[in-house]
């Protein structure tokens, strides 16, 4: 059985979902951010040295990394659901997004939350950091142009791991600059299985606010 490390309002949201859309039996272990500093209880590096979410374990293996878990699921308990054919073009597009996602899209969003607390002293960074938000919001905007879903018209594990980055940048006022991500970011959220993950996962500020 997956048990999923669960931190609180976090990206292990995400691999709910995932588990959710795919329909498998999985179990929640669930940490509490503390409430002061937001950073995850100390319990969490007993079962991964980063003490970070989210983690997987299952039968002695134990795995940290959104993208590498989603890898993991996908290769072990999908059977070809939720990503292209391996060997096809669209799958090597997909595995691009599953380590974009996290290697390099949400660098310039973190940057610009953690800049944002340093007030007046932050200013120099502003103008790279906006920059390289408006480079990686623009390239993920152009490449929803005409389609419902990252690789077309059905959802893929390129969209779950993605859409850390939509919510983020929705969070951040960006909807109105790049409306392909918004409609895409309102789209996915409408989901039964993105509801159905969020009902487990417990309140999480980057979901649906109806
Ligand atoms: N790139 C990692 C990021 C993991 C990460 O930073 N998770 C955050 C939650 S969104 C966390 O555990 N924060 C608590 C802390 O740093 O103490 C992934 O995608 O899994």
């Amino acid at each position: 059985m997956i048990v999923v490390h669960h931190l609180n309002d976090s990206r292990s949201q995400r691999i709910l979902w995932l588990l959710e859309e795919l329909g498998l039996p999985y179990e929640i272990k669930a940490y509490q951010r503390d409430a002061a500093t937001r950073l995850a209880p100390p319990e969490l590096t007993a079962v991964h040295p980063l003490g970070k979410s989210p983690v997987v374990t299952e039968e002695g293996a134990t795995i940290a990394e959104s993208g590498a878990i989603i890898d993991y699921v996908l290769r072990h308990h999908a059977a070809g659901r939720l990503a292209p054919p391996v060997g096809t073009p669209d799958h090597e597009a997909h595995q691009q997004w599953l380590h974009y996602a996290e290697g390099s899209a949400m660098l310039p969003l973190m940057l610009n939350m953690y800049v944002a607390r340093l007030g007046e002293a932050g200013a120099p960074l502003h103008p790279r950091i906006q920059g390289e938000m408006a480079n990686h919001l623009s390239y993920v905007d152009r490449a929803l142009e005409g389609r419902d879903y990252l690789m077309g018209k059905d959802l893929t594990a390129a969209d779950i791991q993605m859409s850390f980055v939509g919510e983020v940048a929705g969070a951040f006022g960006q909807f109105a600059t790049y409306p392909n991500i918004a409609a895409w970011v309102r789209r996915f959220q409408d989901r039964p299985a993105y509801r159905k993950a969020l009902g487990k996962g417990g309140p999480y500020n980057l979901g649906p606010k109806d």
